[in-house]
């Protein structure tokens, strides 16, 4: 029986110390000191001894029962060891590795368009400002010469909050409001957004955009209006552009033009884009109605203006070749990467 302990201690001993996870050496505890074990089988056995006899191997069996017991432990321990260090191994972070760039969109097209019209004026001396788009009637319509009952309404009709508030249908408001508080010389330009009551369509929208400038300053002429269009043409669409004017009539100056810049896709010969006209309207100007500048308290007889006022998705349409005017609102990611 002693030489039975022995070597259930020595086999024992030399599995636990070789059990590669837990899962073996729970086997191997059952195995030996479980229920139906080889160490509890010889425990079972012992009183078939004689009575000098039990004590010493009662000892001896107790003795391997206490070292299985121990090195399960301890080899139970080096493995719990041996996974934390695996893993931590498998888990490391390189804190030192460059972070994955985060995608970096840019500017919407309209946006980009504003900003190469901004940087032209400004070029000249104009200074950017904004005013709301919630608006009185009278900055939007009566201080425009524009008074209720006026034909020029009914073009512009656009959504009310109430008889005299509304959005408003064009910056010229923001100009009003300039001239109201500043003394000339003025140079500003107002890009934002205006409303009209309009259907969607490829065309036509409830929102857009526009940018208006208005300079103000003794001896103003229509040849001042002229040769500023003239440099902002050619800094948008090129060197070689040229400008032509149409007379026409806005209630807020007079006299009133259309300008039209040559086609920067032809060059003047005709084509698709200028539908054979060589010519591509552009924007609206004038000189400052009078009324207009009496009514900010400006004397028109000492002071004179131009002023001018285009949409912002027209000149970005034509210039990027845009077919439809949905498309700059939709946000569609596959349009707007490609500016
Ligand atoms: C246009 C065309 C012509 C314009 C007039 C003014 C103001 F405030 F001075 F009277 N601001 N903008 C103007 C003139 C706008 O847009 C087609």
């Amino acid at each position: 029986m002693r030489q039975q302990l022995e070597n259930i201690r020595a086999e024992a001993l030399a599995a636990i110390q070789n059990a590669a996870d837990k899962a073996d050496l729970e086997a191997l505890r059952v195995r030996y000191s479980g229920k139906k074990g080889e160490l509890t089988a010889i425990l079972k056995s012992m009183g078939k001894l004689s009575a000098e006899e039990r004590p010493v191997m009662g000892q001896l069996a107790n003795e391997v029962r206490a070292a299985i017991e121990a090195a399960y432990e301890a080899r139970s321990t080096e493995l719990e060891t041996l996974a934390l260090a695996r893993k931590l191994e498998a888990e490391t972070l390189d804190v030192t590795i460059p972070a994955e760039p985060a995608p970096l969109g840019h500017l919407h097209p309209l946006t980009l368009t504003i900003n190469e019209v901004r940087s032209i004026f400004e070029g000249m001396g104009f200074e950017t400002i904004e005013g709301p788009e919630i608006e009185y009637d009278y900055y939007n319509f009566e201080a425009l010469n524009t008074p209720a009952n006026h034909p020029a309404r009914d073009t512009q009709d656009t959504f009310y909050f109430s008889s005299d508030l509304l959005l408003r249908t064009q910056t010229s408001s923001v100009q009003i409001r300039c001239m109201e508080h500043r003394k000339p010389p003025i140079r500003v330009i107002s890009p934002g957004r205006v409303y009209r009551s309009d259907a969607v369509d490829a065309t036509h929208s409830p929102l857009f955009h526009q940018i208006e400038g208005l300079l103000v300053d003794e001896n103003v002429t229509m040849a001042d209006l002229k040769g500023a269009l003239a440099v902002f043409a050619k800094g948008l669409f090129g060197e070689d552009t040229r400008v032509r004017f149409r007379p026409h009539h806005f209630p807020f100056t007079e006299p009133s033009a259309e300008m039209d810049v040559s086609c920067f896709a032809c060059g003047g010969k005709g084509c698709r884009l200028c539908k054979g006209e060589g010519w591509i309207e552009i924007l609206g100007c004038g000189m400052v109605h009078p009324n207009v500048l009496r009514g900010c308290n400006i004397d028109p007889e000492k002071y004179s203006g131009f002023a001018f006022g285009m949409g912002v998705e027209r000149v970005a349409m034509l210039r990027h070749k845009i077919d439809d005017l949905r498309l700059v609102y939709e946000n569609d990611v596959r349009f707007l990467k490609q500016f």
